[in-house]
C-alpha cells in the first residue's frame, strides 16, 4: 500500500500545493487537507505553501484555505511542488512557473485522462475524487478533524455526495473513516453543496421559467443573456446549478443550458440522462467533454445557439 511519504523525495524542505484553474470543492478541499497533512505531521518541512485561484466563499470555512496564495510571492524555489485535482500542465493555475522551478515535481490525481505530466505522478483513474486518493495515502491516525472535513468536501463534491456513478465501496469506507473524526458532515454538505446565495436562487427560477421542452419532453433547454443577467445582479459564477436542474425534469434525456459570456457569443452547458453522449454533440461545434457533461461555445443569438445546439441533439435522440 503506497502512503504519501513514499513519494515525498528524502531532504526536502519546502513544498509547494497546487489545485487547478477556478477550483471546486475536489481541487480546495484536497490541497487543503494536504496542506494541513504536511504541516501537521512533517515537522522536518520548514515551510508548506498553498496556492488556489480564488476560492469560492462556501469552501472558505476549510482550515488552511483562508491562508491559500493567490499570486506568487518573493519565494519562488520549492524543493518539491505538488498538484493536486490537475489533470494537466495547461490546467495548473497561477503556480504554474513554480511547477516549472521546482526541484521534483508531484502530481496527485484521479483523472483518466491525466498522461502524468510530472515527475513522480500517482493517479487513480477508479479514484471518485482527488481526496479518496489522498485519504488512501493519509496514516488514518495521523488525520484530524480538520483534515477529515477538507477530504470529506472533497470527497462530496466530486460523487454529488456520493450519487454519482464514480462512488464506490472504497469511497463509502473512506467517508465512514472520516465520519469516525467526529466531522460535521450534514453542515458540511449543506454549507458546501446544497446552499445558494438569494441571487442564485431567483436566478435558477428565472431560468426555470423560460425553459423550453422541445422533441415531445426528451430535450429541456434555457438561456440567459447577459442583460438577463445584469438585471438579476448576478454573475458567472451564479448560474452553474441551473443546467442540473434542467437535466432532472421527468422524460428528460438531454438538457441544455445557454449562457451568454461576450456580446453574441454563448456558452453551452449539455447534460444527459442515459444513452445520448453530449460530448459527441459537444464536438461538433468544437467542445467536449463527457458522455454525460458536456459543453462548447456558439455565436449567435440565444435563440439562434439553442437552435443549433438543440437540433444536434435531436438527431441524437431515440423515439
Ligand atoms: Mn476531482
Amino acid at each position: 500500500m503506497t502512503m504519501i511519504n513514499d513519494l515525498l523525495p528524502e531532504h526536502i524542505r519546502t513544498v509547494g500545493i497546487a489545485g487547478h484553474v477556478n477550483p471546486d470543492g475536489d481541487a480546495v478541499g484536497s490541497c487543503a487537507a494536504l496542506f494541513l497533512y504536511l504541516k501537521k505531521n512533517r515537522p522536518d518541512i520548514t515551510r508548506v505553501d498553498l496556492y488556489l485561484e480564488a476560492p469560492k466563499p462556501e469552501l472558505m470555512f476549510l482550515k488552511g484555505v483562508p491562508e491559500a496564495l493567490t499570486e506568487i510571492g518573493a519565494f519562488t524555489e520549492y524543493d518539491l511542488f505538488i498538484t493536486c485535482d490537475v489533470s494537466d500542465y495547461e490546467r495548473i493555475a497561477v503556480a504554474a512557473p513554480l511547477f516549472d522551478k521546482a526541484v521534483k515535481r508531484l502530481a496527485i490525481d484521479h483523472h483518466v485522462s491525466n498522461a502524468g505530466f510530472a515527475d513522480i505522478n500517482y493517479i487513480l483513474p477508479d479514484a471518485s475524487s482527488c481526496a479518496e486518493v489522498l485519504t488512501g495515502l493519509f496514516d488514518m491516525d495521523l488525520i484530524d478533524r480538520d483534515i477529515a472535513e477538507a477530504l470529506y468536501t472533497g470527497m462530496i463534491h466530486d460523487t454529488g455526495v456520493f450519487q454519482y456513478s464514480n462512488t464506490s465501496p472504497v469511497t463509502m469506507r473512506c467517508a465512514a473513516a472520516l465520519m469516525e473524526k467526529g466531522i460535521d458532515f450534514s453542515r458540511i454538505i449543506d454549507d458546501s453543496f446544497n446552499t445558494r446565495t438569494f441571487i442564485q436562487n431567483r436566478l435558477l427560477g428565472y431560468c426555470l421559467q423560460k425553459a423550453a421542452s422541445l422533441y415531445d419532453g426528451r430535450c429541456i433547454v434555457s438561456s440567459l443573456t447577459l442583460a438577463e443577467r445584469d438585471a438579476l445582479s448576478a454573475t458567472s459564477k451564479d448560474h452553474d446549478i441551473v443546467v442540473s436542474q434542467l437535466r432532472l425534469t421527468e422524460g428528460a434525456e438531454a438538457a441544455i443550458f445557454a449562457y451568454e459570456t461576450e456580446p453574441g457569443i454563448f456558452k453551452v452547458s449539455l447534460r444527459s440522462n442515459l444513452y445520448l453522449d453530449v460530448s459527441a454533440v459537444a464536438q461538433r461545434f468544437g467542445g467536449g467533454g463527457h458522455v454525460r457533461a458536456s459543453g462548447c461555445t456558439v455565436p449567435g443569438n440565444a435563440d439562434e445557439v439553442l437552435k443549433k445546439v438543440s437540433e444536434a441533439v435531436g438527431e441524437c435522440l431515440k423515439d
